[in-house]
């Protein structure tokens, strides 16, 4: 007797490869030749830049060297369609004291008051400050080591990170790391920078997740730089937000450099916003020199995380304008590409903006800068001036096991429920107030 088809299950129908995984008929079978499929790539910026930088032989050695048009005019800044005046007055402020922070940093370091290195994020300023500048207090940030100026507009002030970088008793951690590894989780809502490259971004993806078990709608911001996307943990941690539909922001600060290695010898995408399409989330270019593309784009994103829209990917270009810290003098960057992007000075570009724009005058400059200078220099006396910690104190406050520490969860119990479904993909669209 002819055996008779069994119809099949819903999981076989799923498992079936000529079906669709959603238990539907096969696909139409191809009548013509393979389609193709485009995809939106948002870009801000008003100069796009087409050299590379290759690395050439030269005898025994080999050194890179620049290809490609250096000469074009310098682009003018993009008027933002949310910053008003004050503002992008605020904004200013902001990287100036961020410059003139590292500046003096570099200062106190070859004064030997500095315990370990000191990074710079010379020429990322814009990047930094506008970006943080998109988010609220109640919302999140999880800066890399070049973020010094995101850190100053969430709240901490250049005594903290000048105690910090030289291991006062009264820096942020009392003393007890000599860099950037620093947040507050209780004021500030800044989550402490992770060295290991990429793996602030699963941390911030929990972080987005936990306020979402919160019910609430906001925006999570981190940084990456164009060496660090490449790990496996960047993919792991985008992905995971991307499929939950979590509030992150990822600004991939491409500056050019991973440590010594060019951007163009890291990766054949022609923009690292392109890896967006691969996450499924959308992928924006900005020009990182330019404050108000930086803001736009971040508020933008932010505003898509508060609504519930999930992740968004936004690649800032610039340059990073000094070594990778200061103990790398990077004469392995062609100096023509240094002249180029120093005519694109994100502070100098600014400032001239909003002098052409009316939005400061020259004497309110002057003032401006005057009152950056006076609060650096207060700061940096206070800190110079302030005790180290006592040798005895490095022994506590490391490990909680007798309760000397009082750890609470910020916003303890969770607030949500997800419903009968158990995946947690589906609690995006089935969260349910208590
Ligand atoms: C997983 C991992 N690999 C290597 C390093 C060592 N490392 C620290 S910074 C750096 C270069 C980072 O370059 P990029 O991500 O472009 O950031 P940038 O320094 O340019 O801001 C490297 C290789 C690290 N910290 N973590
Ligand atoms: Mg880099």
């Amino acid at each position: 007797m002819a055996k008779k088809n069994k119809p099949k299950s819903r999981r076989q129908r799923r498992m079936d490869p000529r079906s669709n995984g959603r238990g539907a008929r096969p696909l139409a079978r191809l009548s013509t030749g393979p389609c193709e499929r485009s995809y939106t790539i948002v870009d801000y910026r008003l100069e796009k830049p087409t050299f590379t930088v290759r690395q050439v032989s030269i005898g025994e050695g080999v050194r890179y060297q620049v290809e490609g048009d250096l000469g074009g005019p310098v682009p003018p800044i993009r008027d933002s369609a949310y910053l008003d005046r004050k503002q992008c007055l605020e904004i200013y402020r902001w990287m100036l004291l961020n410059r003139k922070m590292e500046a003096a940093l570099e200062n106190l370091y070859k004064q030997g008051k500095v315990v370990g290195g000191v990074y710079f994020g010379l020429g990322q300023e814009a990047c930094s400050c506008a970006s943080a500048y998109a988010l609220k207090p109640e919302e999140w940030l999880g800066p890399m080591i070049r973020n010094q100026g995101s850190l100053l507009v969430r709240g901490f002030s250049a005594r903290d990170i000048m105690m910090q970088y030289m291991a006062k008793a009264g820096s942020p951690t009392r003393g007890r790391d000599a860099s950037s590894h620093f947040g507050d989780i209780q004021q500030r809502n800044v989550v402490a920078p992770i060295s290991t490259l990429g793996d602030l971004i699963p941390v911030l993806a929990g972080v987005a997740l936990g306020a979402r078990l919160q019910g609430r709608k906001i925006a999570v911001m981190t940084y990456i730089g164009d060496g660090g996307q490449s790990t496996g943990v960047t993919y792991e941690g985008l992905n995971f937000a991307a499929v939950q539909r979590l509030g992150l922001v990822l600004l991939v600060e491409n500056n050019l450099w991973g440590y010594s290695t060019p951007a163009d010898m890291q990766f054949l995408v022609k923009d690292l916003a392109e890896r967006a399409i691969a996450y499924g989330i959308p992928g924006v270019i900005v020009d990182g020199t330019d404050a108000c593309q930086v803001y736009d784009a971040a508020h933008e994103a932010c505003e898509r995380a508060r609504r519930g829209e999930g992740p968004t990917l936004i690649e800032a270009k610039m340059m990073r304008m000094k070594g990778h810290a200061i103990h790398d003098a990077a004469d392995y960057v062609p100096p023509p590409l240094l002249e180029y992007w120093r005519k694109r000075d994100p502070i100098a570009r600014f400032e001239a903006y909003l002098l052409e724009k009316g939005w400061l005058t020259a004497r309110q400059n002057l003032e401006l800068i005057a009152s950056v200078d006076r609060e650096l220099e207060a700061d940096r006396e206070f800190a110079v001036n302030s005790p180290m910690p006592e040798p005895e104190s490095a022994a506590g406050g490391l490990f909680c096991s007798d309760g000397c520490h009082d750890i609470r969860p910020k916003y303890a119990i969770p607030k949500v429920t997800a419903g009968k479904r158990s995946r947690l993909s589906e609690t995006a669209g089935a969260v349910h107030l208590k």
